[in-house]
């Protein structure tokens, strides 16, 4: 079952003791080589966008129930990418860059005669812990997500656990009814597989999409083994608010696995109108190819800017030279650890460019309480760059 070399096998057996027993921000643990991603974390809001057709389309819902459905097909559909695709990359899950404070990502999806274009902002706003805040936007739709992503991690039975902190609003401006926001939580994750050196992801507990005029889905995850036998499973059930005069009729019910297909077991009597493209026989396939998120050449990048700042590093993550990466990655950390010298001497602190931090979300505190008694403490990374919506 091992799938590594007799030398990978010691130091990744390591490692893992390692782990078990730090049970703390594994971001500061060095891992060995060959379990490390050229990628950096400030990357992975991109898997937000990969369905940009699913996203722009949200705003095309004829009413709330049908926008509900809509915002729950595009996230289960962002599922596989977020979750899956490292392993399908990479051969297993692999350990992202860490992202030094203020390193930033920008990219989009270009406009099509189909939609409009999508074009996604982050930002490393912590390093320690590591936190990175995203704003994605589709400007001819209006449809925006903000969020944040940190994690809380801990090994358990030979796993790790990993709680995300952080949530998303997805918002939808310029209806005619006005704006309209969901919030969305995020699932656990377990990195299984560990003692034979392959990690993957599972999903586990629930996850809510929220919308703030009480359209609530649940999304219950499962591995194999528990509901279906089947691995990446799940069960999203959509209720309506409860005042609404037929529940029952307006409740709607998928099941299936997030990375491959996924189908109505209970249809509600209102079916979505799909646009040519969208409809299937299931509620979300995503077998087929995703579209990538396009980012200008490193030539054309700022200092600051993600492929750029890890260049080097991951040049010799991907051609085995660690050496090289190591090198560099020592430098980069070396000139981080200046800078903030350097600021407590002046005085100083970080000033974030395209975020600012606030202690409580206002949506988070409003719906937070309508489904999971989550204590209404969660803060927001709010958007202040370029392009920013006012309604
Ligand atoms: C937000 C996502 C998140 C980030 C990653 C836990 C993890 C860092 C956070 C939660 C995205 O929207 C979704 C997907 C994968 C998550 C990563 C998987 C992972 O293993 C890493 C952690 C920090 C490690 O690198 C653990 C070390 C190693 C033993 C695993 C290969």
């Amino acid at each position: 079952r091992w799938r590594l070399k007799p030398k990978q096998k010691s130091s990744w057996t390591t490692f893992i003791k390692q782990i078990a027993s730090f049970g703390g921000d594994l971001s500061s643990l060095t891992a060995p080589p060959f379990i490390l991603s050229p990628v950096s974390l400030t990357e992975f809001p991109a898997y937000w966008g990969e369905r940009p057709e699913l996203f722009s389309s949200i705003a095309e819902g004829v009413d709330e129930e049908d926008r509900s459905v809509r915002v729950l097909k595009w996230f289960i559909a962002t599922l596989k990418g977020q979750y899956t695709s490292r392993n399908e990359k990479m051969g297993s899950e692999k350990k992202p860059l860490n992202p030094v404070l203020g390193e930033l990502f920008f990219g989009e999806w270009p406009e099509t005669e189909t939609r409009g274009k999508t074009t996604l902002t982050v930002e490393q706003v912590s390093h320690h812990p590591p936190v990175t805040a995203y704003r994605m936007y589709n400007a001819k739709s209006g449809v925006e997500l903000s969020g944040f992503s940190g994690q809380k991690t801990s090994f358990s039975g030979g796993s790790i656990i990993v709680k995300q902190t952080g949530h998303a609003v997805l918002t939808l401006h310029g209806l005619p009814s006005g704006k309209e926001q969901y919030l969305i939580t995020l699932p656990r994750l377990r990195i299984d597989g560990l003692w034979y050196g392959s990690p993957y992801t599972e999903l586990s507990d629930m996850s809510y999409i929220q919308c703030e005029n009480g359209w609530l889905s649940t999304i219950e995850y499962k591995g194999k083994g528990y509901f279906s036998g089947k691995p990446h499973s799940f069960k999203a059930v959509l209720t309506p608010p409860y005042n609404h005069p037929a529940p029952d009729e307006h409740t709607h019910v998928v099941e299936g696995t997030w990375h491959e297909t996924s189908s109505y077991t209970k249809a509600s009597g209102f079916q979505p109108e799909l646009k040519p493209g969208l409809g299937t026989p299931y509620f979300t396939d995503v077998r087929g190819p995703k579209e990538e998120i396009s980012v200008k050449p490193e030539s054309e990048q700022g200092e600051w800017e993600s492929r750029k700042l890890w260049k080097m590093v991951a040049e010799g993550i991907r051609s085995g030279d660690y050496d090289l990466a190591s090198k560099e990655k020592t430098k980069i950390e070396n000139q981080q650890r200046q800078m903030r010298k350097d600021e407590v001497a002046a005085g100083t602190t970080w000033q974030l460019k395209y975020f600012k931090k606030i202690p409580h979300d206002e949506l988070y505190e409003r719906l937070s309480e309508m489904y999971n008694g989550q204590p209404p403490t969660d803060e927001m990374y709010v958007y202040t760059g370029p392009d920013q919506v006012q309604d």
